[in-house]
C-alpha cells in the first residue's frame, strides 16, 4: 500500500491500531485524531514495527507476507539456487536479534551458521516455532529500542578498537531496510510458489 508523503508522518488513530503501543510512546502530541512522534527513537521504532507488521509504506509486512505460507511451502525452492521463505525468516530473526545483541553490547559478529542456519526438521510444529521465535524477537528488539538513551543514536552501537561499527541511527534503519529487503523476497517467492 503505498501512502502519501503526508501520511508518513503521522497516523490517524483508528481501531486497526488495537495494539499500537501507547504506554512506551510517553512524548506524544495528540489533537485532531492524530498522533504525531516527537523522538527520533520513536519513529525508528514505528518504521520497525510498520516494516514487520504493518502499515509498511511500500507494500506488504514481513508478517503480511507470512500469513497463511504452510510448513511445505516454506521449505519448498520455488525459485533454483535461491534461499527458501524458512531460510529467509530464520534469517531475518537471526539479523533482529543482532540488533539487539549490539544493542546490548555484544558485537554479534554471526558465523555463516548463525546468518544462514540450516533446517533440519520441517513439521508445522518447527514452522510455528520458527515463526514465533522471529515474533519474540521482534518484541524483545522494540521494548530495547524503546530503553536506549537517545544521546545514543549517532554513537557506534559498538565502540571496538580494532573493528568499526555502524552508528545506533544507522543499525536500527539498517535492521528496518534488512526486513523489508527480504520480506520483497519472500513475495516473489509466493509467486514462484504459485506457479509450480
Ligand atoms: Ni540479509
Amino acid at each position: 500500500m503505498r501512502r502519501s508523503l503526508s501520511q508518513q508522518t503521522t497516523e490517524t488513530v483508528s481501531t486497526d491500531y488495537a495494539d499500537f503501543d501507547l504506554e512506551n510512546l510517553c512524548n506524544l502530541w495528540i489533537g485532531f485524531g492524530e498522533i504525531s512522534m516527537i523522538t527520533e527513537l520513536e519513529r525508528i521504532r514505528d518504521q520497525f514495527r510498520r516494516a514487520f507488521d504493518g502499515e509498511a509504506w511500500h507494500g506488504p509486512s514481513v508478517l503480511a507476507l507470512l500469513n497463511g505460507v504452510t510448513a511445505l511451502q516454506a521449505a519448498a525452492h520455488p525459485i533454483p539456487g535461491a534461499h527458501s521463505i524458512w531460510q529467509l525468516t530464520m534469517h531475518i530473526e537471526a539479523w533482529e536479534r543482532a540488533c539487539l545483541r549490539r544493542l546490548n553490547g555484544d558485537p554479534a559478529q554471526l558465523t555463516d551458521e548463525e546468518d544462514w542456519q540450516p533446517i533440519n526438521d520441517t513439521s508445522d510444529a518447527a514452522w510455528e516455532s520458527t515463526k514465533q521465535r522471529l515474533l519474540d524477537t521482534h518484541r524483545e528488539l522494540l521494548d530495547a529500542i524503546a530503553r536506549i538513551d537517545e544521546s545514543r543514536l549517532n554513537e557506534p552501537i559498538i565502540t571496538n578498537a580494532n573493528t568499526p561499527f555502524s552508528s545506533v541511527y544507522v543499525t536500527l534503519h539498517g535492521g528496518v531496510q534488512h526486513d523489508l529487503y527480504h520480506a520483497g523476497q519472500i513475495a516473489i517467492l509466493k509467486k514462484a510458489l504459485e506457479n509450480l
